[in-house]
């Protein structure tokens, strides 16, 4: 099999692991609204999606230093699945007093 081929049937394979995955995964919303986080802490388990929404006429992130780093476009929203429990506290690189926070229990 071509290595083309290969990755192409990997790719098919994954999704639908992910489409029959039994798990209910919850989506969890986060408004950011003039360089607020609203809620500013959730609760979240692995595999649950979180929501970014961004209402500001500026680009921001939500950022875990050392981990993961989720860019969220002006008056657009991105979201995350949720991959490791523990505590983690996040914020916009590009606003530092913006402060969030994620609780995910496994
Ligand atoms: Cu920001």
């Amino acid at each position: 099999m071509k290595a083309a081929a290969l990755i192409r049937e990997l790719l098919v394979a994954s999704t639908l692991t992910i489409v029959a995955s039994p798990v209910l995964a919850a989506t969890i919303e986060v408004t950011i609204d003039k360089l607020v986080f609203s809620p500013a802490s959730v609760a979240a388990k692995v595999g649950d999606t979180i929501v970014w929404v961004n209402k500001d006429v500026f680009a921001h992130t939500a950022t875990v230093k050392g981990g993961w780093d989720v860019m969220i476009p002006p008056k657009k929203s991105s979201s995350m699945i949720v991959k490791a429990a523990g505590a983690v506290d996040y914020f916009c690189r590009f606003h530092p007093n913006m402060k969030g926070h994620l609780d995910v229990s496994p």
